[in-house]
């Protein structure tokens, strides 16, 4: 049987300070999306990792009397460990050190250079460190960065350059002729703008003399020169899966989706299909650009030390709390607004109300009504009926809005089976009907129905919130066929098997008190 391919990235993230929510986000979204292509029977990889090499992480070492290699070897080891505590799973975690990686970008230098794609030119511009690149006129706000509010050095120096304005019309093209090749639109537009307004996109500058920088991957042709850091960091999603000829290699290049924040749009959007075309491979199938997570209508990043850390919201709410906030409030491609008195409206309403009032509701009643195990329905009525449709709508919207990236949405979708199931218990009252032994049967497929809606919404759950939807499953004695669901089949209606146990349970989502209630001891 052929299988289908999915290739997910994330950005390799810089290593001079600890993950944030920023890059929770991005790496929870390729998790999520990862989970919900492998649940559709898809050979699936997932890249991520961290960029070792730049300026940044020099700077760092200077401050910290430390070397720049053992500061990329600290922080890299906490994104990884970070991932792992938090359940983020990924087929590689690449550092731009690895010596695969630092072969593959010799490599593809020696091959552009001698192909006469680059030439050795005096530069002088704005150089921001924070971006690591040299800054135009559009990145600029009353002189400074406008994303690192610092000013650029001015510098000037005989380097290496790429001649990546010559790939620009065959650019321009791609994307009118791909219309969803970057996505959302509004980033397609702004790629589109940079290549036809920006005066000071020119070719690119792909070293760095020694002199200035040693602490990166030295030129192939030229061993005064280490190569620039954007030029080392995008191969990445090369190396990562055994370019050029590894197994499986071909099949996953041709589904790669790039999840990238607008911080990096440059790059991923300019530099990096003129890279891929010059040596001749396609561009990746999506470059799927996100907005910001802002607090106090910044930018949550470390160089303005706001962050918001991942395994602190962790300890404080859970990490599938925070991570249904994080997916769930953010529309891809939009900023978004963090406070923590948001996401504890948002758990209470969805997770702790809704869904885990269900839960609670079905599991508590099927232990006293129907002696604790799936009890034998009668045959369904317009009422099961509306319940069993609304499963349906929702597996089709899922699939339609992950692919689409809308992963907000697909949520959306889940949680109204979740209403339409909590509807139809209010319709049922099976808590009354208990009352008459005559109607043990409605009161028996009133439970049936929520066991069974509530075995797929588990399903279509377990890519987005996977601990909280094998809880489910666990209480629902359907573990065991949830580790080895795959859809669109196992959302199939009327498949929970009448007589499996199930267990009651504590709350799955204790509500929340907002404000915090004062700390005694404070
Ligand atoms: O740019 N909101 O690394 P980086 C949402 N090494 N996402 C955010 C965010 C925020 N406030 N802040 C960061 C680099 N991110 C390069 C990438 S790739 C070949 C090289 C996320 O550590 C978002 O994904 O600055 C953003 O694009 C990325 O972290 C930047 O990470």
């Amino acid at each position: 049987m052929s299988r289908r391919y999915f290739y997910v990235t994330t950005p390799i993230y810089y290593v001079n300070a600890d993950p944030h929510i920023g890059h929770t986000y991005t790496t929870v979204v390729a998790d999520a999306l990862a989970r919900y292509h492998r649940l559709c029977g898809e050979h699936t990889f997932l890249l991520t990792g961290t960029d070792m090499h730049g300026e940044k992480v020099v700077e760092v070492a200077t401050r910290q009397g430390s070397t720049p290699g053992a500061i990329a070897d600290h922080y890299s080891g906490r994104f990884e460990a970070t991932w792992d505590e938090l359940g983020l799973g990924f087929d590689r975690f690449i550092r731009t050190n690895d010596p695969d990686h630092v072969k593959l970008v010799k490599d593809i230098l020696t091959r552009v250079h001698e192909a006469g794609e680059i030439e050795f030119r005096e530069y002088e511009g704005d150089y921001c460190v924070g971006c690591e690149r040299f800054l135009t006129d559009r990145d600029l706000v009353d002189g400074k960065c406008r994303d690192h509010e610092t000013p650029p050095e001015r510098r000037s120096e005989a380097n290496y350059f790429f001649l990546m304005t010559r790939h620009f019309d065959w650019l321009a093209d791609y994307i009118e002729t791909h219309p969803d090749f970057i996505r959302p639109e509004r980033y397609r537009n702004e790629a589109l703008a940079m290549l036809r307004e920006e005066s000071g996109l020119g070719d690119l500058c792909i070293s760095r003399p020694k002199t200035r920088l040693d602490w990166g991957i030295e030129l192939p042709f030229d061993t005064d020169y280490v190569c620039y850091v954007w030029f080392d960091a995008l191969i990445n999603y090369l190396t990562g899966i055994g370019y050029p000829d590894a197994p499986g290699f071909r099949e996953l290049w041709g589904t790669c989706e790039h999840l990238v924040g607008k911080d990096i749009l440059k790059p991923h959007a300019i530099f990096w299909p003129t890279m891929l075309h010059a040596i001749g491979l396609e561009p990746p199938r999506h470059l799927n650009v996100h907005g910001y997570w802002v607090v106090d209508d910044r930018k949550v990043s470390k160089s303005l030390g706001n962050m918001i850390s991942p395994t602190v919201m962790r300890d404080r709410y859970g990490f599938e709390s925070f991570r249904y906030f994080l997916l769930r409030d953010m529309s891809y491609g939009l900023d978004s607004n963090f406070t923590e008195e948001l996401m504890v409206g948002r758990i209470n309403a969805d997770l702790a109300n809704n869904l885990g009032n269900l839960v609670s509701r079905t599991l508590n009643m099927t232990a006293r009504f129907a002696g604790g195990a799936v009890p034998e329905p009668l045959a369904p009525e317009e009422p099961e009926t509306k319940v069993a449709e609304a499963v349906v709508r929702a597996v089709t919207l899922v699939d339609e809005y992950v692919r689409g990236l809308q992963i907000h949405r697909a949520l959306e979708a889940i949680f109204q089976v979740v209403d339409a199931t909590n509807r139809y218990l209010e319709l049922r009252e099976p808590w009354k009907a208990a009352k008459d032994p005559e109607r043990t049967g409605s009161v028996h497929t009133a439970l049936y129905t929520c066991c069974e809606a509530l075995r797929i919404v588990a399903v279509l759950l377990s890519p987005f919130l996977p601990e909280t939807a094998a809880e489910i499953a666990r209480r629902l004695g359907v573990e065991a066929e949830l580790a080895d669901a795959r859809l669109p089949e196992a959302a199939r209606w009327g498949q929970i098997q009448v007589g499996t146990s199930t267990h009651k349970g504590a709350p799955l989502f204790p509500r929340i008190e907002w404000p915090p209630p004062e700390d005694a001891s404070a």
